[in-house]
């Protein structure tokens, strides 16, 4: 039984529009300089916007000039989301993929997933020393402020697990480390499903305006863990 208090995300509206999978989300039909169109095919469900500060689509913020994304928290530290939700999901790998950058150094957990019950499942995040980790003292990566780097997440909703590839040089995760086994930061027994992916703003201890912009969202069923323990044995076999 984990120590850790439950993590409920209670300002998620009711008002969100599923997504189908998979989802490659570009933000690239969008108007930069403008809020990023919601509820359509390879468009987010919703946005939170952070008190004070911002979500819009921009030609280039941090170093990815592809039009990106971005929450800018106007120096607030107020939390900021914007939220894909699909049809829940309890029994199939989830893969989940982006491009994201950070303006400076900072606190804060960029990425989320939640279940149909509003409690978080896992949190990846970052702190002031330049370290991505899990929320649970385990270090991912590392980030350079202004340097983008792609994150690569499979969420194992069977056996509640998830593990994360991060990609600094982005020439694909392939020659990058998969840290695997990584626990959700609530205890799995009280998580029933997944349903949302979150790229968030939420800093402490951090001053100054933080900004984080996110590209090139992908989320698609990978099969159920026998497909790919069935898969992982044929492939032992050669
Ligand atoms: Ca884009
Ligand atoms: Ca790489």
């Amino acid at each position: 039984m984990k120590a850790t208090a439950i993590i409920l995300m209670l300002f998620l509206a009711v008002s969100t529009f599923a997504v189908d999978l998979p989802v490659y989300c570009t933000f690239d039909s969008d108007t930069p300089g403008s809020p990023p169109a919601l509820g359509g095919p390879h468009q987010p469900s919703e946005i939170s916007t952070p008190p004070g500060g911002s979500i819009l689509v921009q030609a280039d913020a941090n170093g990815i000039a592809s039009q990106p994304c971005v929450i800018d928290d106007g120096g607030t530290g107020n939390y900021g989301l914007i939220a894909f939700m699909f049809e829940p999901i309890s029994t199939q790998i989830i893969r989940m993929e982006a491009l994201l950058s950070l303006n400076q150094l900072m606190n804060s957990y960029p990425i989320q997933t939640i279940d149909s019950q509003a409690i978080v499942a896992f949190r990846m995040g970052v702190n002031n020393l330049g370290e991505i980790n899990d929320y649970l003292g385990t270090v991912l990566g590392t980030y350079t402020p202004g340097v983008p780097f792609a994150v690569r997440i499979d969420a194992n909703t069977i056996n509640e697990t998830w593990s994360c590839t991060i990609d600094d040089e982005l020439n694909g995760f392939e020659d990058d480390f998969t840290h695997t086994g990584l626990e959700y930061v609530n205890n799995p027994d009280l998580i029933i499903d997944l349903k949302y992916l979150t790229f968030c703003t939420n800093t402490w201890d951090t001053a100054g305006t933080s900004i984080l912009a996110v590209d090139n969202v992908r989320i698609e069923l990978m099969g159920t863990d026998i497909d790919q323990t069935t898969w992982s044995g044929i492939k032992a076999l050669y």
